[in-house]
């Protein structure tokens, strides 16, 4: 109930863009026409469910028009929900920190908004009595430094960091250590963005994610991904060439409160497959929601 309550105004840019344009025309009592195909076939485009995704939902409409399970605008509604829940369905599968320590590498882009969701994260797991660790391997910036120190504090978390400059991988091998020495539950590793084109960062970030595994065999248990929800169909190729060099685990969606195309989160599930484990719906502590596939698609399907 949390979830549906908390993500359904926020979601208002999605539903504006998307689900309230549909819902106005299946009010209508008008045929399906090949002109109102064409529309819902532009408006999936838009809304950035992906070429993949909206072939799915055109095929599975006009299917049900054959076999006559489609008659009216409201069934082609029904049927865009059915399939986009269907996908979603497959992709939930939420986080479960099940070992100890559970050692979380966070990657992305810059900007996407993997500090902020490490601070989230962290407060999450403290109020569940959990001990708490981030490790600032992003040492590019000492401002970045400073904003996980903010982080840490507001959640009630450890932090191990070095100077600005410092080599992440060795960072992050010094934090995993000593949040194995002090009996961590959970340990964020915070790194610095970087786009999945530059080839000396993506060589950068595999060695930290085998400097993790060094001081801890069983570590990364979590390699998240965290993607910006506002950049369209740029994610897909992000989230591919991320998953090629370090196995994506799991994958937040954040800014999924400042977009009119909450698309992406189902273009992104059809084609990888990869758990979507949160999903970010602003820029305070509690805008984190674990993702749940019918709570999603019930909150952005009411008009
Ligand atoms: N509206 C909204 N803003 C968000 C969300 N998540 C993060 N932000 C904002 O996005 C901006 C960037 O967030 P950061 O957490 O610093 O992103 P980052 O990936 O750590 O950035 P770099 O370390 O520079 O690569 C900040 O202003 C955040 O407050 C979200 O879910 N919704
Ligand atoms: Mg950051």
């Amino acid at each position: 109930m949390g979830f549906l309550k908390n993500i359904s105004d926020k979601l208002f840019k999605t539903k504006e863009g998307f689900t309230q344009k549909i819902h106005q025309e299946s009010q209508k009592d008008e045929p399906i026409s090949e002109e109102y195909l064409d529309f819902v076939e532009e408006l999936l485009i838009e809304s950035d469910f992906g070429v993949k995704t909206t072939q799915k939902i055109m095929e599975a409409i006009e299917n049900g028009m054959k076999d006559g399970s489609i008659k009216t605008r409201r069934d082609v509604e029904i049927k865009i929900r059915d399939v986009i829940l269907d996908v979603l369905k497959k992709v939930e599968k939420p986080l479960e920190i099940k070992s100890k320590p559970f050692v979380v590498l966070t990657v992305g882009i810059n900007g996407s908004g993997k500090t902020t969701t490490i601070g989230k994260l962290a407060s999450i797991n403290t109020d569940k009595m959990k001990r708490v660790m981030l490790v600032a391997a992003d040492t590019f910036r000492a401002a970045a430094i400073d904003q996980l120190e903010i982080w840490a504090k507001r959640a009630n978390a450890s932090i191990v960091k070095q100077q600005e400059n410092s080599d992440p991988a060795s960072v992050a091998f010094d934090g995993v250590s000593s949040g194995v020495s002090k009996n961590m539950d959970v340990i964020f590793i915070d790194t610095a963005g970087r786009l999945h084109t530059q080839k000396n960062l993506m060589k950068e970030i595999v060695k930290v994610k085998n400097a993790i595994s060094k001081a801890y065999a069983k570590a990364p248990n979590e390699v998240l991904l965290v993607l910006d929800a506002t950049i369209g169909q740029n994610a897909i190729n992000q989230a591919r060439e991320f998953n090629k060099v370090l196995n994506v685990t799991g994958i937040v969606l954040t800014k999924m409160d400042g977009t009119a195309k909450g698309g992406i989160i189902v273009a992104v599930s059809e084609e990888f497959g990869i758990p979507i484990r949160y999903v970010g719906i602003g820029e305070q502590i509690e805008d984190l929601k674990v993702f749940n596939a019918r709570d999603f698609v019930e909150s952005v399907f009411v008009p």
